[in-house]
């Protein structure tokens, strides 16, 4: 039996690929941070026992160390991060210890205790910034926030242990993916959570910043399928994924609002104050290596997820604790 190590399993990633890789006979170990939240484990409580969770945190490096001595892992997972752009701007030295540092301090821990252990990275997007759609595996990367500065530093980090120590050490470049297991404050999870309110008449408003940024948004569940690939290859190596669309966040809008009969433009108000101070405008993925040599295409377009966020914000559509909504299949 394989023995997998998931960092941020509690995250809306990490569930997902939990849910994988158990399906696939794997032995999965989840590595939490301790919380004083009354359901703190609320995306990965319905695969306990089966999952195993371990206490730990990226900003110390013994737990770390006794994480990966308790699970034996043949493959790590580092999805575990400060994974909000918006707070990297607030927090930055928090964002860059725990996203940054954080992934060279599990990277030399896996060198002592389990240099055999093969690595995956949760590399982004946004570490290209606004050089021109759309971006490769060759695009220069330059990042425009704490966040973005923080997995440059992380995934140069596993190219140097993986060309110093012969590491398998494997980054996924991944552009956004969203699900109905989003954080709240994504704006993609902001959007379906308020057409729903407005919906049931509970809110008349949703204020957002900026409505022109474009990203390329992917359904969650396929992005984490793409993850356990990357490390079945015979050699490392760091793919870009995305499915090649861009939308503007007022694409989304729109999509998410008449997925529920309603007309954003009614609905929608922009404040400055959530602004970023500085933007990333335009992403989109050129995912030719990824779609090539690990023969991954995604299915689900904009209208596909923001009627699956809605449908379930609405109570119309199981997910989150019953287990995993898989792509294909969903109404419109
Ligand atoms: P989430 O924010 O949903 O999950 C991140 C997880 O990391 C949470 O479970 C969080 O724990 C955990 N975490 C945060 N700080 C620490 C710490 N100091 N020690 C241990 N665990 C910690 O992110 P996603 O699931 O959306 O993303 C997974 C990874 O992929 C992240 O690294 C993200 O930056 C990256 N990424 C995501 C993309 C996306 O579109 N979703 C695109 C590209 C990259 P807790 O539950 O306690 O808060
Ligand atoms: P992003 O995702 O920054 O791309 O990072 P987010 O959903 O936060 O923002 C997407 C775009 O929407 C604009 N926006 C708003 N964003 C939020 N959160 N709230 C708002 O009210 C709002 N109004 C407009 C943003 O300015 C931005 O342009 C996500 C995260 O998952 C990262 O961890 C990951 O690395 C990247 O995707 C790829």
């Amino acid at each position: 039996m394989r023995s997998a190590l998931v960092t941020g399993v509690n995250g809306q990633d990490g569930s997902y690929l939990a849910e994988l890789l158990l399906s696939k006979g794997y032995r999965v170990i989840g590595l939490v941070r301790r919380t004083a939240a009354e359901n703190p484990y609320s995306r990965v409580n319905h695969l306990l026992p089966r999952l195993k969770l371990v206490e730990g945190d990226l900003l110390d490096a013994g737990s770390l160390i006794r994480a990966l001595e308790l699970a034996e892992p043949d493959e790590v997972y580092n999805l575990a991060a400060q994974s909000f752009v918006g707070v990297s701007f607030r927090e930055p030295v928090a964002t860059a210890d725990i996203t940054g540092v954080g992934t060279l301090r599990l990277l030399e821990a896996v060198r002592q205790v389990a240099p055999h252990a093969r690595f995956y990275q949760a590399s982004s997007s946004e570490m290209f910034g606004n050089v021109a759609a759309p971006q490769n595996e060759i695009s220069p990367f330059r990042p425009r926030s704490p966040y973005a500065v923080a997995k440059l530093f992380a995934h140069a980090s596993c190219i140097t242990y993986r060309e110093s120590y012969g590491m398998y050490v494997a980054c996924g470049i991944l552009f956004n993916h969203e699900s109905p297991r989003r954080g709240a404050e994504f704006v993609t999870r902001k959007i379906s959570l308020a057409v729903a309110a407005i919906a049931r008449q509970e809110q008349r408003t949703l204020t957002l910043g900026s409505l022109d940024a474009r990203r390329d948004w992917g359904w969650a569940p396929e992005y984490v399928d793409v993850m356990h690939r990357m490390l079945q290859m015979d050699r490392p190596e760091d793919f870009v994924v995305g499915t090649g669309v861009a939308h503007s966040v007022k694409d989304f809008c729109q999509a998410a609002f008449e997925a529920a009969g309603l007309d954003w433009r009614e609905h929608v108000v922009q404040d400055p104050e959530l602004m970023r101070p500085a933007e990333v405008f335009d992403l989109r993925a050129d995912s030719s290596k990824a779609r090539e040599l690990l023969n991954w295409e995604p299915s689900m377009d904009l209208k596909d997820i923001a009627s699956a966020m809605v449908r379930h914000d609405l109570g119309l559509s199981q997910e989150t604790a019953g287990g995993p909504v898989w792509p294909r299949g969903l109404a419109r």
